[in-house]
This record gives structure tokens, C-alpha cells and sequence, in this order.
């Protein structure tokens, strides 16, 4: 008998499983805290969450296939080198199994911009990304830098596969203004039809109760106001074709902000069908 606790008591193989998870440890762009043992502490947190939902009575975790595949291997200092890690690791798993729902941990939200270029090739017609963050992440560079925590969402916009949708956005510079006419900020407004990818930036929520993230933003959301909008967007759609959860700046064990994050893994699963 091997007793040994992985991060889901069920593990199967990418082939068959309903839901991937990766992490994605890059923060070499980041300017605040580093965010790049998110995935660790993310991770850490599911690991010690109840798969019994009592508000959905079922156990999350025993109706879905989890596979846990570890860390992409970042080159730290190197957005293009591992741009196409990332790339790389996203077609390899959807070749493998182009029906499984992957899910991201982070990690500096640049990371988005990766994996989406590569979730396009996978996916027919226009994504809408629904984009949760205090910050819009708009900025053409950032000290001249193009590719950035805070620049990634301007790359996304020049590409029409994608719209953006943003949600809890509080704070931004002059130089986004010009390109906030061309983003939904309601949801309201969500396109009835397309595939729609989530990414999550944990600052959306105020940093009373979320305090480890890369770029903590006053006069954020409490978590209720947060789960209560996560779930109009998800609850039993069945057009979300991937996930992210990014800028978790934890650095240890018991930490609220990964606590949140690993919630809002387990109420997604949950919630999509
Ligand atoms: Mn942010």
C-alpha cells in the first residue's frame, strides 16, 4: 500500500481527464511582490480544501477527472523562451485531449498572453476573455518594455480572435484611456455565443482579504460581491474552455489570497458544465 496525498486523491492521465492543472511560475516582469511560488501555495491550498460542496451538494472533486501535470519550466529573465514553453506545453496537452478544461496558476499575469495565443489554435471563431483585476492592463510598454504584467491585454486587444470583457477594474494610467471604449465592462455585455476564457488577477478583490498579490489595489470587491459575479458568469455555461488565476503572491503556507484562488478553482469546476 503506497500512502501518498498528491493534490487531487484521483489522478489520471491527461487523455482522459475533464480538467488539467498547470502552473506557470514566470515573474520576471513583475514590479511588486514576487508572485512566482504561486503555484505552490495555490496548490498547497486545494490540497487541503473539502471536495463536498454543501451550497451545490455534490463533491466537486469525486465528479470530475483531475490531472495535476506540475510547473511549466520558466526561463526566469526570458519572456520569448518561455512564451514558447508555455505555447509548447498548451498544445501538447490540447492535442492530447482537445475537450479537457485547463486551468492556469500564476505567476504575473503576462502569462495570459502565452497561453491564449496558443488556446486560439485550438478554438473555432472569437474568444471572450473575461478579464476579473483592479487594473486593466492596457499600457502599450512599461519603461519601454512591450511585453509586461501590465501590457498584455493591449496585445490581446490588436488581435480580433479575442474580446475583452473587464470586470473590477479601479485603476489605471492616461495612456489606457484611448483603448477603454474597445472593452466591455459589463457582463451584461458578454457575447451569447462565443468560447469564453477567464482570467483572474486576485488584486480584483480588496486586499483586506486578499493581501498577497503582486500590485494590491484599494476599494477592491469583498469575496461574496466577487464569487456572486464569478458565478453569473459560469454557473452552467458550457463555453468556458479554459481558466487562469494569477499575480498569487503567497509565501507561505495558510494564505488568505491562495486560499481565495484555490476556492475559485473548486467553484468553476463546480459551477461549468
Ligand atoms: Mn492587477
Amino acid at each position: 500500500m503506497l500512502y501518498l496525498k498528491k493534490t487531487f486523491e484521483y489522478d489520471y492521465g491527461i487523455e482522459e481527464a475533464d480538467v488539467v492543472l498547470v502552473g506557470v511560475p514566470f515573474d520576471s516582469t513583475q514590479t511588486g511582490k514576487s508572485v512566482k511560488h504561486g503555484p505552490l501555495f495555490i496548490r498547497e491550498a486545494i490540497r487541503n480544501l473539502p471536495g463536498h460542496d454543501p451550497a451545490l451538494k455534490k463533491n466537486v472533486f469525486e465528479e470530475t477527472k483531475f490531472t495535476d501535470v506540475g510547473d511549466v519550466e520558466v526561463v526566469p529573465g526570458n519572456w520569448q523562451l518561455t512564451r514558447e514553453r508555455i505555447q509548447d506545453t498548451v498544445k501538447s496537452i490540447l492535442e492530447k485531449n482537445p475537450k479537457v478544461f485547463p486551468v492556469f496558476l500564476g505567476g504575473e499575469h503576462l502569462i495570459t498572453l502565452g497561453i491564449l495565443e496558443e488556446i486560439k489554435n485550438h478554438t473555432k471563431g472569437k474568444i471572450t476573455v473575461v478579464h476579473f483585476d483592479a487594473h486593466r492592463d492596457l499600457m502599450p510598454d512599461w519603461l519601454g518594455e512591450k511585453f509586461s504584467h501590465i501590457t498584455w491585454a493591449h496585445h490581446l486587444l490588436k488581435d480580433d480572435r479575442f474580446e475583452l470583457v473587464q470586470l473590477g477594474c479601479r485603476s489605471w494610467n492616461k495612456e489606457e484611456e484611448s483603448l477603454i471604449d474597445r472593452v466591455n465592462d459589463s457582463i451584461e455585455n458578454i457575447n451569447k455565443t462565443n468560447p469564453i476564457y477567464i482570467t483572474i488577477d486576485l488584486d480584483v478583490i480588496d486586499p483586506r482579504h486578499a493581501p498577497e498579490v503582486g500590485t494590491p489595489e484599494p476599494l477592491g470587491m469583498n469575496p461574496k460581491e466577487f464569487f456572486d459575479l464569478l458565478e453569473k458568469v459560469c454557473r452552467g455555461s458550457d463555453r468556458i474552455i479554459g481558466m487562469d488565476i494569477v499575480e498569487c503572491a503567497s509565501h507561505g503556507i495558510g494564505s488568505p489570497t491562495a486560499l481565495l484562488a484555490a476556492n475559485v478553482f473548486k467553484k468553476v469546476i463546480a459551477w461549468r458544465r
